[in-house]
């Protein structure tokens, strides 16, 4: 079956746009035709680094200018991404997907030391995703060899949204990590935020973005802003459950064979959302009492939910098959010490220089 990769916004909006039940049909049968709608893929997020990043993400909790309550901590050590794992895959994840508060990946030892937990979790026998900000070709190809399976970079919003949130890094670095992971055999895992204050055209603006890459990315992962004190987006109202179903309905829409992941936002949502959101092509979650730093739903309440609508959970490799994972002996790919110039656009955003200013006053 033919994928449309030349989508436009105008055709997006329409979609948007159409009466809720012909939306949601029309959604659900695209769903059927490429996926079993019984079931889900689940994840379970991993923040190995937290806190004290540099960005200016006006969402972020881990922004260090925004003096949140968030308790930062250092790289984890591989034996304790080890334990973690196996708890994930113990509560039924499939896939583990491991967080850092860094605006782009450096070689050096920190590095190296993700690139073992990346083949320590693969060996478990579960799908292994990182995201770890921009990345160049040779860092993509290294955690291609140590046997990574998807890596996570979101487009967030629109382009032009996108400069109305964050000023320290422009679309373009993002699009070209993105091309980065191409290179290499990993899946693309990119997606982004609802309810940041965005217009509806700029969620068609991110569907464009997204849409229009060829390949299409594997997994889109939709989030509804989880506003957190002291930053910019603090009071930003909560996004109502018509709009997450649209904007999923949407996706699905646009991007047949994707998955589509119900991200933060979850524990806004009834179950009664929640199995709306499945019907309109939501076919993948993240699992655990914790996203990277904010609540989630507790695992044995999703696992009723599944019990509940009679979904199961996706095993591992399911759609692609498990990577090698090649020592870091055995590489062909070494640290090149590479030093690469992401863009820093840094315009004014005045809600992000306001929370800035607020949390140097409280500390
Ligand atoms: N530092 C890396 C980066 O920015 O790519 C990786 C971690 S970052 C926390 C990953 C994603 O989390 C962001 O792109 C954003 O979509 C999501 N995120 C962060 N804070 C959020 C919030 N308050 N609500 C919803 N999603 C959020
Ligand atoms: C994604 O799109 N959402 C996840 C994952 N990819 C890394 C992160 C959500 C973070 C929500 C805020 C927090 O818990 O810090
Ligand atoms: Fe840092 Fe990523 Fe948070 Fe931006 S979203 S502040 S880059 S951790």
């Amino acid at each position: 079956m033919t994928i449309k990769h030349n989508w436009t916004r105008e055709e997006i909006l329409e979609i948007y746009n159409k009466p809720f039940m012909e939306l949601l049909y029309d959604a659900a049968t695209v769903h059927r035709i490429h996926h079993d709608p019984n079931t889900v893929q689940v994840s379970t997020l991993l923040s190995i680094k937290t806190g004290g990043c540099p960005e200016d993400c006006g969402y972020c909790p881990q922004a260090a200018r925004y003096h949140t309550n968030i308790e930062g901590n250092d790289l984890m050590s591989v034996n304790q991404v080890k334990a973690q794992a196996l708890r994930a895959k113990a509560s039924g994840s499939s896939r583990v997907c491991m967080g850092a508060a860094w605006r782009n990946v450096k070689d050096g030892q920190e590095f190296d030391q993700v690139l073992e937990m990346v083949r320590t979790i693969n060996k478990l026998e579960m799908e292994v995703c990182c995201t770890l900000g921009m990345i160049t070709e040779n860092q993509a190809q290294r955690l291609a060899e140590a046997g990574l399976y998807a890596y996570n970079h979101n487009l967030d919003s629109s382009e032009e949204y996108y400069k109305e949130v964050i000023s320290t890094r422009g679309y373009q670095d993002r699009l070209d990590t993105i091309g980065n992971v191409r290179k290499t055999n990993v899946t693309v895992c990119s997606g982004g935020i609802i309810g940041m204050g965005e217009k509806i055209e700029d969620r068609a603006g991110m569907l464009v973005a997204l849409s229009t890459l060829d390949p299409q990315p594997e997994s889109v992962p939709i989030n509804a802003l989880v506003p957190v004190e002291g930053t910019p987006l603090e009071e930003q109202q909560p996004v109502s459950i018509w709009e997450m179903v649209r904007m999923v309905a949407t996706t699905r829409i646009v991007m047949p064979e994707t998955q589509v992941r119900l991200s933060a936002g979850r524990t806004q949502m009834s179950r009664e959302g929640q199995a709306m959101c499945f019907f309109a092509g939501a076919n993948s979650i993240f699992a655990g009492d914790k996203l990277l730093t904010t609540p989630n739903p507790d695992v044995n309440e999703d696992m009723e939910m599944f019990r509940e609508l009679g979904l199961n959970p996706q095993k591992a490799f399911e759609k692609k098959a498990q990577p090698e994972s090649v020592e870091a002996q055995d590489s062909k790919f070494q640290n090149l010490g590479e030093k690469p110039k992401w863009s820093r656009p840094g315009h004014t955003i005045q809600k992000n220089l306001e929370a800035q200013e607020k949390g140097r006053s409280r500390t």
